[in-house]
């Protein structure tokens, strides 16, 4: 226990699932075909139908039985890509895994995901990513603020609504080339004024090498993107090491750190951005008592709490702020804080992050 447990003990179970919905939250690390809701992929894995590259009864079973392993989580991922690759997938999804985070009281969401080409589809990365804009521009149950203005609701000019930002991300796979990664960050750097803020490495760990993308990195650097990369989801301390060479903005996981590594993640200050389900059930990490928030948090070093991929962990924001609660016995301050603490880490500009203070200056009057 790292923290003050009689102030969790104050809540049933059941107040305090609802007391961190209620939490406005900050999400910043998100993969977008990793949130897709179970309803939707298994009915478009119907839609589909059998067609010779995939099999629906086997598809339905991976999908239930989702991630449990590394190795899994990937082998769905490629089923994932086989079942949304058109334009109006794209567009669904988005519009969806966005009212999914704005109900769960989530107020900044950095939504990330890789632009994928398609040609039998007629998709470029760019167009990938217009469905994504669309599907920003579909959602229904809240104002979407993309880069600055509100994006789907401009007519109404209802100020009652809430408001989620949303801010993107764009990811690239380990296993691209150099040129592929670095299309990718042109790209982002096109769409910029339309709530593109940065870079993120991701993609099967034991795949790719570091020297493949760096070339993209260094890039998103000079053009002035900020750069996330995932860290340390498999032993490979040569990777990890370059990757601390190269003190990116954010680094996400950063489970498998050999004790000297850990210590210059420590002196060099870089934000971490915890997915602790996502740990656990890909069992990088053995049990959450195990998992190395604790020690982070010990630390004081900085870090938020975040999803991974929804769909793929069963899990939502305000249930990472639940396990946490529970795991490590948080106070409902320590918890406001740790939520509140995410503002600093966000990629967006300053007007947003006063806007997102304010939101939790206005909330802890209701909240603690
Ligand atoms: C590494 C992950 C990941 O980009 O198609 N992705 N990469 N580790 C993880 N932890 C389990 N979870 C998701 O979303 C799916 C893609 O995000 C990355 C993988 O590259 C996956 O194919 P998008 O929207």
């Amino acid at each position: 226990m790292i923290a003050r447990v009689t102030e969790t003990m104050e809540f049933s179970n059941t107040e305090l699932r609802e007391w961190c919905r209620e939490l406005p939250k900050v999400e910043l690390h998100t993969h977008l075909n990793g949130s897709i809701r179970d309803s939707t992929l298994l009915e478009l894995v119907k839609n589909h139908g059998d067609n010779g590259i995939i099999v629906s009864k086997d598809v339905e079973h991976m999908i239930l039985e989702k991630g449990t392993s590394l190795r899994k989580c990937f082998d769905l991922f490629a089923v994932y890509h086989v079942l949304t690759t058109d334009h109006e997938t794209v567009k669904r999804i988005t519009k969806e895994v966005v009212e999914d985070f704005a109900a769960d009281n989530c107020i900044y969401l950095e939504l990330r995901t890789t632009p994928k080409n398609n040609e039998a589809k007629g998709m470029t990365k760019r167009s990938y990513m217009q469905a994504v804009i669309d599907g920003l521009k579909a959602v229904d149950i809240v104002d979407v603020d993309l880069w600055g203005c509100g994006l789907n609701n401009e007519e109404s000019g209802d100020t009652r609504r809430k408001k989620i930002f949303v801010r993107l991300l764009l990811s690239i796979n380990r296993s691209e080339a150099t040129s592929s990664a670095i299309d990718t960050v042109n790209l982002a750097m096109e769409m910029k004024d339309v709530g593109v803020v940065g870079i993120d490495l991701s993609g099967d760990p034991t795949v790719g090498q570091w020297e493949t993308v760096l070339p993209a990195l260094k890039l998103a650097r000079e053009l002035g993107l900020s750069v996330t990369l995932h860290c340390g989801e498999v032993r490979n301390s040569k990777e990890i090491q370059a990757m601390l060479d190269f003190n990116p903005e954010r680094l996400g996981h950063v489970c498998l750190l050999a004790d000297e590594e850990w210590d210059r993640l420590k002196s060099l200050v870089i934000p971490v951005e915890i997915c602790l389900t996502s740990n656990i059930m890909t069992q990088t990490i053995p049990s959450i008592e195990l998992h190395h928030f604790a020690d982070l948090y010990k630390s004081e070093h900085p870090m938020s709490l975040c999803t991974d991929d929804t769909g793929l962990f069963s899990t939502t924001l305000s249930n990472e702020y639940y396990k946490a609660a529970l795991s490590f016995g948080l106070g409902k301050e320590e918890m406001f804080k740790l939520a509140q603490e995410a503002v600093n880490f966000v990629f967006a500009d300053e007007s947003v992050k006063q806007h997102l203070t304010q939101k939790f200056e206005e909330a802890k009057g209701q909240m603690l």
